[in-house]
């Protein structure tokens, strides 16, 4: 039996927009063979983002994850394969961008500046309930 095709949200955050990374982003999801479906330029609002961060609401970064995410444009995409959702966080690597592995894209390209929240250039989604929570979220 063949799995079923899967769908996950990419964002490409504010500091991978302004540093010009989209392309070189968008490229490794190519590579890996996972399929664009759709994709938007978005300036997303601080209801958005509350919504689609609703998981972290009273965390100390939580604030500023709210405002950097606010800071600039940010790219979403709609991404689809056999097990995208897990295939790409592991293209993402882990959430701090000093000790993600080198060869993901925050490993690669991302570090931190001393700032109250990472800055780690992606968001993917965790498990198909909240792909597809996030999906109707930015794709609606
Ligand atoms: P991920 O984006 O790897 O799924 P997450 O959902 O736990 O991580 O957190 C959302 C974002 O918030 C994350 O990409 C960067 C920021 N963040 C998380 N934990 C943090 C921390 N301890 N200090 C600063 N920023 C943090
Ligand atoms: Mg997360």
């Amino acid at each position: 039996m063949v799995a079923s095709l899967e769908e996950t949200l990419v964002v490409i955050k504010p500091d991978g927009v302004s540093r010009n990374l989209t392309g070189e982003i968008l490229s490794r999801i190519e590579a890996k063979g996972y399929q664009l479906v759709d994709i938007r330029l978005i300036h997303a609002d601080r209801e958005l983002l509350a919504s689609h961060y609703a998981e972290h609401e009273g965390k100390p970064f939580y604030e500023p994850l709210i405002e950097f995410m606010q800071s600039g444009p940010v790219v979403a995409i709609r991404v689809s394969g056999h097990r995208v959702i897990e295939g790409f966080r592991t293209l993402a690597g882990t959430t701090d961008p000093t000790t993600a592995a080198p060869g993901t894209i925050r490993g690669d390209l991302g570090r931190d500046w001393g700032l109250p929240v990472q800055h780690n250039l992606v968001h993917g989604s965790d498990s198909p309930e909240t792909a597809q929570r996030e999906l109707s979220l930015w794709f609606s």
